[in-house]
């Protein structure tokens, strides 16, 4: 049976009376003109979190502890008008222009906090610690997200690298053309006992999006990893695994494929929904669409999120440091 989305990914939709006391708190962390400085509201981004409606948080923990659903989608999130917000980027922003945080920013960053810490990677987007996920013309036929006219293909979040996120977000400020994120998983007991154990072993190139400033990966990992009942799992369907000689290698990871395509839901983020996916436990991509290139395009904001920011202590200047720098 194919799923539908409510199955997997839970939605909760905002009371008014909950986003009332969000944009309390916004009003009281932008105080007086809407935005923040980055870095140093990192620093307080879960002591506010804290005060977010109790019932989100307890969704939130809940969806990190029993790995219940493979994602959260809080709808109805206080988005500004089209003037406030501006145009959809036509470039990647320098981290200059990324020196203030904005109000739907902090938001994104405070859900983001209760499911973990937010980094970045020196290695994309100028190591901007919230990413835009907007069209670029130059990019129009390349499988990344800034690209359009072609799938994007389903990955996890930076499989390439042992510190990639446990959840990755997006929140959605426009998509007038309802593209869809595409999301998928596998349910272990679908796959062979025999391709599950290949799929184990460090047998596959798990290679980085061109999105990503870095060397070409030639380490060989396994795909499968964690609990074997219920295993985690790493895939990026949209780099060239080159697995030259190892057919078996190559027949288990098309086996995974099309269960992955079988199982494929569509969920067209709407204004102000905020998503945040299990890297773990599910992959994402996006449907090809047409922008305009007019300041009107979809337009969301990424973010990465771990579970344990020491893991990746030895990539980052300091302990507060959020951006693991890579080459
Ligand atoms: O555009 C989307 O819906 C997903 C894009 C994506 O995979 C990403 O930003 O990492
Ligand atoms: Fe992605």
């Amino acid at each position: 049976m194919v799923a539908n989305v409510n199955t997997i990914i839970r939605q909760i939709e905002l009371t008014l009376k909950e986003e009332e006391q969000i944009n309390e708190l916004l009003d009281e962390i932008c105080y007086p003109d809407q935005s923040v400085d980055a870095a140093h509201f990192l620093s307080e981004a879960h002591t506010f979190a804290q005060e977010l409606p109790r019932r989100i948080r307890r969704e939130i923990y809940e969806f990190t502890l029993y790995e219940s659903s493979l994602g959260l989608c809080v709808k109805n999130n206080p988005i500004r008008g089209a003037m406030e917000i501006g145009p959809t980027p036509d470039h990647i922003p320098s981290p200059d222009e990324k020196l203030r945080a904005t109000r739907e920013e902090i938001l994104h960053m405070l859900y983001a906090s209760l499911l973990g810490e937010v980094f970045a990677w020196s290695s994309i987007q100028n190591g901007n610690i919230v990413n835009e996920v907007i069209p670029l013309k130059e990019n129009e036929e390349k499988p990344m997200s800034s690209g359009s006219a072609n799938l994007f293909g389903f990955h996890t979040e930076d499989a390439f690298h042992e510190c990639a996120g446990d959840y990755f977000g997006l929140m959605c400020l426009r998509n007038p053309t309802r593209t869809p994120t595409l999301i998928s998983w596998f349910d272990a007991s679908d796959l062979d006992e025999n391709t599950k154990i290949i799929l184990g072993e460090p047998r596959f190139i798990v290679g980085a999006n061109i999105a990503h400033n870095v060397s070409k990966s030639i380490k060989r990992l396994p795909i499968l990893f964690g609990d074997f009942e219920r295993p985690y799992f790493r895939i990026n369907l949209n780099s060239d695994a080159g697995l030259d000689a190892d057919d078996e290698a190559q027949l288990a990871l098309d086996e995974l494929t099309n269960i992955l395509n079988r199982n494929a839901i569509q969920l067209s983020l709407e204004q102000g929904d905020c998503l945040y996916l299990d890297n773990f436990r599910a992959v994402h991509g996006r449907s090809s669409y047409k922008p305009n290139y007019d300041g009107n395009d979809r337009w969301l904001k990424r973010l990465y999120i771990s579970s344990y920011l020491r893991k990746s202590r030895n990539l980052r200047t300091c302990p507060e440091g959020r951006v693991i720098l890579i080459d």
